[in-house]
């Protein structure tokens, strides 16, 4: 492995555009859980990949919160309440660490992620696309205000808005992206913009099967970006990228950033 993460930090050093593609694997070793991927015989049932424990269909579609608000609600306001809690991993900083070197020397640096946990801006990354929202944010259902719910448990599921006191079917829902919904319009606008520009692309801790972020990568491979991947498992991109790093986001990426800094 040491002759690729020397190979990764020479494509980092010499890209004049960088797109990086994160997912729920690196926050992993903040203790947050994925969705998907192999059972971890080290960790409790209750650590698990979150469709393993819960079904996506009654949980993260638009259909599911109409069908069951307060449900939906309380399940989301729990998954927040870990999200803030949970810290920055050595992945996130080594992240930030390559956006500002890159900075430093002129080149452009793009975070896309489809994590809602805003642990890369916690750790400081500045350009981040939130390209599946975010959970520490919710919206009005009538007429769209993002409220920033505090530090404690929601007081009501489903909790109505404020800013439409006399719309009865007003309520709060997470500002998130769920099956079958249009990904923000904004985030869609710069990933087709850095996608267009970039010679590197790293895909981190993504099982790859939920788009459009699993076409990504084809994109950026047909605009002749060097592709890189940073998964402990394999994924149906492994094959097709240039370098495939084969282990946790939070132990390859400070070695790449190891290798920048000698
Ligand atoms: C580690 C690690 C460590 C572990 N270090 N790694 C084309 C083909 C087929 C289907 C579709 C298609 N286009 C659209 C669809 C439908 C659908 C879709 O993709 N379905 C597939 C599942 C089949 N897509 C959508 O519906 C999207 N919308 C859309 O396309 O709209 C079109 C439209 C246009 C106009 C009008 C209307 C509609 C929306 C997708 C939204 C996804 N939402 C979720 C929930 C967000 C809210 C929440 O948090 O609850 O987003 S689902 C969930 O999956 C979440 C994630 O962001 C997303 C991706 O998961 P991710 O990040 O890859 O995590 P995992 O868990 O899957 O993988 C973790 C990986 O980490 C694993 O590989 C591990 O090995 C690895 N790992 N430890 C590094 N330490």
């Amino acid at each position: 492995m040491d002759d690729q993460i020397d190979q990764v930090a020479e494509m980092i050093r010499t890209a004049e555009s960088i797109v990086v593609l994160t997912g729920a694997g690196i926050s992993a070793e903040s203790g947050l859980r994925t969705f998907r991927g192999a059972s971890q015989a080290d960790l409790p049932a209750n650590m698990q990949a979150l469709w393993k424990e819960f079904d996506p269909i009654k949980l993260a579609t638009p259909e599911a919160f109409d069908a069951d608000p307060a449900g939906v609600s309380k399940w989301y306001d729990w998954r927040r309440l870990g999200c803030l809690a949970a810290e920055p991993n050595p992945g996130h900083t080594s992240l930030a660490e390559i956006e500002r070197r890159a900075a430093a020397r002129s080149a452009r640096f793009t975070l896309l992620t489809q994590n809602v946990d805003r642990l890369h801006q916690k750790a400081g990354c500045r350009n981040v696309v939130e390209l599946h929202g975010s959970i520490i944010q919710w919206r009005c259902t009538s007429c769209e205000t993002k409220v920033t719910p505090g530090l404690d448990p929601m007081p009501a599921f489903p909790q109505r808005s404020s800013c439409c006191p006399t719309d009865q079917k007003a309520i709060l829902r997470p500002d998130v992206v769920w099956f079958g919904e249009a990904l923000p319009f904004e985030a869609l606008r710069a990933t087709d913009e850095a996608l267009a520009t970039c010679d590197l692309f790293l895909s981190i801790g993504t099982s790859s099967v939920v788009h459009p972020a699993a076409s990504f990568i084809q994109v950026a491979a047909g605009n002749g970006a060097h592709t890189v991947e940073i998964n402990p498992e394999a994924t149906p991109i492994s094959r097709m990228v240039d370098v495939s790093l084969r282990g946790k986001s939070g132990e390859v990426l400070p070695r790449i950033v190891e290798a920048l800094r000698g």
